[in-house]
């Protein structure tokens, strides 16, 4: 099995964790993946406890309103979306702008597995193994300046190949382009990833080919998808969400099991893919959807009950 892997200076360990994804995605003892994950050259298992949610629920069980409202809409009417070519810009406050094509974003960073917990604000979990590359490599590359203290992003707009932009009702009545924000620290914190992949293989138009946000500590929202724009700035950006509702969905929109939606309790969990046919566990939520150790710290001295 080794000598397929591209690089053979790959260590021990490095080659278990990767056997041990393999493992996990169901594919061991199989070679087909494996010029796949020879691309990537660091592997991290975030918490290899986790139990994976099944493939075709993470790629049929989605929010992506610019192909429709219901789950099982993006995965039939993004299947035509064209991403590749892409064009990724970062502009702002930095003092290298930079203009990625999709090449750049599959090759030029180091690409990792990551499985992260994933929490909807809508009170439903999986458990997702990325592919991706750390926000922070991208945002050093382009060299921010002191000015910089938020991070912007922007989802593609064209109403030509997206219906929901299209057509006001299709489209859930949400202003476009989608918008997101995180701070800066947020941003450069090595948990933020930036997405090209998942279950070993490139991103489906439906999770947000080409390149993705994934933020696991934060509500799926801010993990905006199909990104073609990324500007630093030093305002708090107005998020989609924020500016549809400011009263439901905030600029942090940290995980809390204590802080309910105005509509909804957030203590527990649905947990997709999980039970029978009638019936899917139920999970308690997480502070920080697991990942306090890691997070908890660029929060000290925010009240989360009014930062929410
Ligand atoms: N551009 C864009 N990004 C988006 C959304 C969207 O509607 N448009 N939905 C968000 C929401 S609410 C969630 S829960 C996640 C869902 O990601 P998934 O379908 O890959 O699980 O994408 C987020 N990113
Ligand atoms: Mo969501």
């Amino acid at each position: 099995m080794k000598k397929l892997i591209e690089n053979d200076v790959t260590d021990e360990r490095i080659f278990h964790q990767r056997r041990k994804i393999l493992t996990a995605l169901g594919v061991a003892g199989s070679s087909l993946l494996l010029p796949d994950f020879a691309r990537a050259q660091k592997l991290l298992e975030t918490d290899p406890a986790l139990t994976l949610t099944p493939e075709d629920k993470v790629i049929g069980y989605n929010n992506f309103y610019e192909f429709g409202v219901s789950k099982d809409q993006p995965q039939r009417y993004a299947a035509e979306f064209k991403t590749n070519p892409w064009t990724l810009t970062v502009d702002g406050e930095v003092n290298n702008p930079l203009t990625l094509d999709w090449d750049d974003l599959h090759n030029r960073f180091a690409l990792q597995e990551r499985i992260y917990r994933f929490r909807c604000v809508e009170a439903w979990s999986m458990v997702i193994p990325w592919r991706g590359f750390e926000l922070n490599q991208l945002i050093k590359l382009a060299d921010p300046t002191a000015n910089a203290k938020y991070v912007r992003f922007e989802t593609l707009y064209d109403p030509q190949q997206m219906p929901g932009q299209h057509d006001r009702y299709f489209g859930g009545g949400i202003d476009y382009p989608y918008v997101e924000g995180l701070t800066m620290q947020e941003a450069m914190h090595p948990l933020t990833l930036m997405a090209v992949g998942l279950y070993g293989k490139d991103l489906l138009p439906q999770n947000g080919a080409p390149v993705r946000l994934t933020v696991p500590w934060k509500y799926g929202f801010k993990s905006i998808k199909s990104v073609v724009k990324i500007t630093l700035t030093e305002q708090q950006p107005l998020n989609t969400w924020q500016k549809l509702a400011a009263h439901e969905y905030g600029f942090y929109a940290n995980v809390n099991p204590e802080v309910d939606h105005p509509r909804w309790s957030q203590a527990s969990e649905r947990v997709i893919g999980s039970g029978g046919l009638f019936s899917v566990k139920r999970q308690p939520t997480l502070l920080f959807n697991g990942y306090a150790d890691e997070v908890a710290a660029l929060y000290q001295g925010l009240d989360l009950r009014t930062h929410f």
